[in-house]
């Protein structure tokens, strides 16, 4: 991203490699349309510079001695009304992996650079058009899983999250203008008045942040998803509550004791939260060397995961490797599931409570497939807290976000405390001035060039 230079044409294919119905090349920057038409000779013989902004012409793209290399529609759009504010021209050609590299090659030979991911919407960004949140939403709404996350990512694109904070630091600046417009002036004192009002100002400000912060959690988990393991000792059901999950066999299940040898892992709409559920290997004592590394992978997954499904086996006492699990469950996020209720009860159901507690203990049958409701309920409250305010109301998914209002509201806390012992005005504007900047931050106002490179790297090319 170092090079990127806002006075050249970039090109970049912007549909995903591999084959498909049509491949797009995006071609951004002044002149785009021009350069094109070096490479393109349209059916009816006119020249796409000679088109209307906003028309689609069929043509053939050809190399250098006007040989064709593939039959392509062209889209134009002119500067400022196209993704980047500038010159577009899209290239739908077949979409082959040879087709798109070649008109790829033409495009680089006209003059066009090859994009670097995300350089599109970096474009977008810094001619203006969309804001770092905007720029970010589009990211978001490429990787969404589910339709809950796009819903808020979409929310974030259209400025919802912008608008909130810009409303925020407006109202910052117009109290530390009135600051400064007191220390030009310094025979005069700054009011007790003046004081009382910069007082309700942070306040203000201060209660907006801490309603958007108490939104990241629930925010991170809609765009990011959560991450869910099964564990428990061998033959328990793990593998069978992963297919009951998914409703599909999509792990191995039988009655041998160490079937899974591996992590298996899916993805599951969880109340609109994307979950990634990993069904692991048995968890035992074993000499046997590949079991053991599995075993290892497994304790490994559960260290990481957002929740845990411990899973018991109620036909079973219990033994030394269930209770050294519940051991490990300590100071985690997890819910006990004692499975196989549709056999015996051998296993010590007081033992579990004493060690666990009887909040976060399911007993079910996922063979009979009762008790299983509970479970699906349970983990509905858990993974939304019961509530889902995401889709319409602003909620905070990017920790870049939560970090910046975080120091803004530390900074605004200082402010308060230095209005409050009526410390000189120009400490209050301090203070005000370093929380304004934090905003700014969020949006890319005030942010420094080096991290939003960062920001746009993450994106996957062509956008
Ligand atoms: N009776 C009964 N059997 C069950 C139930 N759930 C699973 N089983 C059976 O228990 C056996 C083991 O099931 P799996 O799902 O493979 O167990 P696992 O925990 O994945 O086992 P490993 O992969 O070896 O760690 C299979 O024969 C299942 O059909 C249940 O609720 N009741
Ligand atoms: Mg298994």
């Amino acid at each position: 991203m170092k090079t990127a230079y806002i006075d050249d044409i970039i090109a970049a294919p912007s549909t995903p490699p591999g084959a498909g119905g049509i491949g797009i090349i995006r071609v951004s920057g002044m002149g785009a349309v021009e350069l094109v038409d070096k490479i393109f000779v349209s059916a009816s013989g006119k020249r796409l510079s000679e088109k209307p902004t906003h028309t689609i012409t069929y043509g053939n793209i050809v190399d250098g001695s006007g040989t064709k290399i593939d039959e392509v529609l062209v889209s134009i759009m002119r500067a400022p009304n196209s993704y980047t504010r500038e010159d577009v021209a899209e290239i739908n050609c077949h979409g082959g992996t040879a087709s798109v590299k070649r008109v790829m090659e033409e495009a680089v030979r006209a003059g066009a650079r090859a994009a670097e991911p995300g350089e599109f919407t970096k474009r977008a960004f810094l001619n203006g058009r969309i804001d770092l949140t905007q720029a970010e939403a589009v990211i978001d709404i490429i990787n969404s899983k589910t339709e809950l996350s796009m819903k808020n990512a979409v929310n974030q694109l259209s400025g919802g999250l912008s608008a909130r904070v810009k409303a925020i630091r407006e109202r910052l600046v117009d109290a530390v203008s009135t600051i400064e417009a007191a220390i030009d002036y310094p025979e005069h004192d700054i009011e007790e008045e003046t004081y009382s009002s910069l007082d309700k100002t942070v306040g203000y400000a201060l209660k907006d942040i801490g309603e958007l912060l108490k939104t990241a959690e629930m925010g991170k988990m809609v765009r990011d998803g959560v991450s869910l393991v099964i564990l428990g000792k061998p033959n328990v059901g793990k593998s069978s509550l992963l297919n009951f999950l998914l409703d599909e066999e999509r792990a191995i299940v039988t009655d041998i004791p160490g079937t899974t040898r591996d992590t298996v892992e899916e993805y599951l709409n969880i109340a609109g939260i994307p979950v990634r559920i990993t069904d692991t290997a048995g968890v035992r004592q074993t000499d046997d060397l590949v079991e053991k590394i599995g075993v290892e992978r497994s304790v490994k997954m559960a260290e990481n995961a957002d929740l845990i499904l411990l899973m018991l086996d109620s036909s079973r006492e219990l033994d030394s490797d269930d209770l050294k699990l519940m051991e490990f469950l300590k100071g985690r996020k997890y819910i006990v599931i004692i499975n196989k209720t549709d056999l015996s009860n051998a296993a010590d159901k007081n033992l579990i409570e004493q060690s666990i507690g009887r909040e976060n203990l399911l007993e079910l049958s996922v063979k009979e497939k009762t008790g299983t409701d509970r479970l699906l309920k349970r983990l509905e409250e858990i993974l939304t807290g019961g509530d889902i305010q995401a889709g319409d109301g602003v909620l905070v998914s990017n920790v870049r976000h939560r970090d910046s209002l975080e120091s803004a509201e530390r900074s605004l806390k200082k402010a308060l405390d230095t209005i409050a012992v009526r410390m000189p005005e120009d400490f209050v504007s301090m203070d005000i001035s370093e929380a304004i900047g934090f905003l700014g931050e969020i949006t890319g106002e005030s942010l420094m060039e080096d991290i939003i490179n960062r920001i746009f790297e993450k994106f996957c090319l062509g956008k």
